[in-house]
């Protein structure tokens, strides 16, 4: 394995869930790592009446707009010249993305035009500064992988155009317009790196649920995502809200630390240039229920189903072929072994929930 703890990093999105933990992570690395950020989150989060549930820091140090300030965003890529750019300058969530007209438009005008300003910008000031871009594994929505039918990592199929080979990277989708522009930025990007040369990883994460360093945890119904919400019910007493009849619904989970740790190994082995490389970064596939069922087997809360506010299967499952984090060396960190530490983290900030923001009020329908 390559490693090189000295590489420059600009960092998309530093004060973001993952961005603050994976600043704070790639700096405690030794890695030279400079933010931007809009503070998009921060906005959104306290717009719908919410607040994170930690006291989050935020250690971007450049207020910049990725997806308007295209001059900004070039001239400091001039600046800096990093040998990595990771976007996680993004319009985060599923759910905010159906609330209105307005929001799904903010979604994706934010993630592509973002996406395409960092395309731009690269290949304008350096094409070899080798592009980390966050996607979702819900580009593979289960009805177009079905049990039986592995999600493939970095398969590609190949046509002929013009008497040459033309490649297009595994059919994608999405089930909400927040995983759709995830899926047209991958798109983009596989075309710059065929025209341009580009050097580009999509990582197609899976849910990140956890804590680390000084992060934010959000919980509402927008911006926290399953896990981290059911850790917040299960303390103040709301019994775990498990969308639709059954919670047969199967998603693949990742830990916030192996995240970290898997965008580090990334940087350490990036792409080839012209390539654009599709990782499955995701360690774990569980079933909503199975996830409410744990909790509450460490705090004795109760269940509930309610009408699933999103349009989405009651029952599937999944299987995935995420082998290249493996073989980089990438450890599992395993949900059963982390929710007590949560509960108690959670515990512990009791008196900091806003009850108002935790039962959906808005339906994808
Ligand atoms: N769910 C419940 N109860 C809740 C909240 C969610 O049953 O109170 C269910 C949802 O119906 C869904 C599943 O849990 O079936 C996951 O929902 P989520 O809000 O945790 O995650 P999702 O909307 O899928 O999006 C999250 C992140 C997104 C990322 C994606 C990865 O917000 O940025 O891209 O996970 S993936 O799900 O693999 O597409």
């Amino acid at each position: 394995m390559i490693t090189n703890n000295k590489k420059r990093i600009l960092l998309c999105g530093a004060n973001g869930y993952i961005g603050v933990a994976l600043f704070e992570y790639l700096k405690e690395m030794g890695f030279e790592v400079f933010g931007i950020d809009n503070e998009m989150r921060e906005r959104n989060v306290i717009n719908i009446g919410g607040a994170s549930l930690t006291r989050n820091s935020k250690p971007a140090q450049f207020k910049l707009d990725i997806s308007t300030e295209y001059k900004e965003l070039r001239e400091l890529l001039q600046g800096l010249r990093p040998s990595v750019i990771i976007n996680l300058a993004q319009q985060p969530s599923a759910p905010w993305s159906f609330v209105n007209a307005e929001n799904a438009k903010e979604t994706q005008r934010n993630n592509l035009v973002g996406n395409l300003n960092v395309l731009w910008a690269v290949k304008e000031v350096d094409p070899s500064i080798h592009i980390i871009q966050l996607g979702t594994a819900g580009e593979f929505p289960d009805w177009l992988y079905p049990d039986g039918i592995e999600v493939p990592e970095g398969s590609r199929v190949t046509v002929q155009r013009n008497g040459k080979d033309w490649t297009i990277p595994t059919p994608r989708y999405g089930g909400s317009f927040y995983h759709l522009s995830k899926t047209y930025s991958s798109l983009n990007s596989d075309y710059a790196c065929k025209i341009w040369g580009l050097s580009i990883t999509d990582i197609n994460q899976g849910i990140v649920y956890g804590h680390y360093g000084n992060t934010r945890f959000d919980y509402d119904e927008y911006f926290g995502t399953v896990v981290n919400r059911f850790l917040v019910q299960s303390i103040i007493g709301i019994p775990l809200t498990i969308y639709g009849k059954s919670g047969g619904q199967m998603r693949s989970f990742i830990n916030i630390l192996n995240s970290l740790q898997a965008i580090e190994l990334l940087i350490n082995n990036p792409a080839n240039q012209g390539e654009f490389r599709t990782i499955l970064q995701l360690t774990e596939l569980y079933k909503v229920r199975d996830i409410a069922e744990m909790i509450r087997g460490i705090t004795g809360c109760e269940i509930q189903f309610i009408d699933n506010p999103r349009v989405e299967s009651d029952e599937n499952t999944f299987t995935y072929a995420n082998k290249q984090l493996k073989t980089l060396g990438l450890q599992t960190i395993h949900m059963t072994d982390e929710l007590q530490k949560l509960v108690e983290l959670v515990s512990s900030k009791k008196d900091n929930i806003i009850k108002e923001v935790i039962m959906p009020k808005h339906s994808w329908r």
